[in-house]
């Protein structure tokens, strides 16, 4: 008989982990302006002006918010590029990730 009829074949069990998702965190800050903040939430995270409202409140009264969460990368381009956007006009507004428990 062949090898191919009689040796055991190695069975892989499906993965069925996923990637973990990242958390992108807004940090509150005295400086930038409330509306700016929430102008970058709508442009940068697509949250409607009621979102992007409560996201800024949060983060300016309890000092940081949970934005969204996203796949590693879109959290880590996402992060920088809503940073970058404060920092272009002074602010020190901050957006940072972290992976989700
Ligand atoms: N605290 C800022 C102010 O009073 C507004 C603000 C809110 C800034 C949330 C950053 O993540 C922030 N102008």
């Amino acid at each position: 008989m062949s090898d191919a009829a009689t040796t055991p074949r190695t069975i892989t069990e499906p993965k069925t982990e996923r990637p973990r998702l990242h958390k992108v965190i807004l940090f509150n800050d005295d400086f930038t302006p409330r509306d700016f903040v929430v102008m970058v939430l709508k442009a940068e995270f697509r949250l409607n002006a009621d979102q992007a409202r409560r996201v800024m409140i949060t983060a300016h009264q309890r000092g940081v918010c949970v934005v969204a969460v996203f796949p590693k990368d879109v959290a880590e381009t996402k992060a920088t590029r809503a940073t970058e956007a404060g920092r272009k006009m002074g602010y020190p507004l901050l957006f940072r990730t972290e992976p989700e428990a």
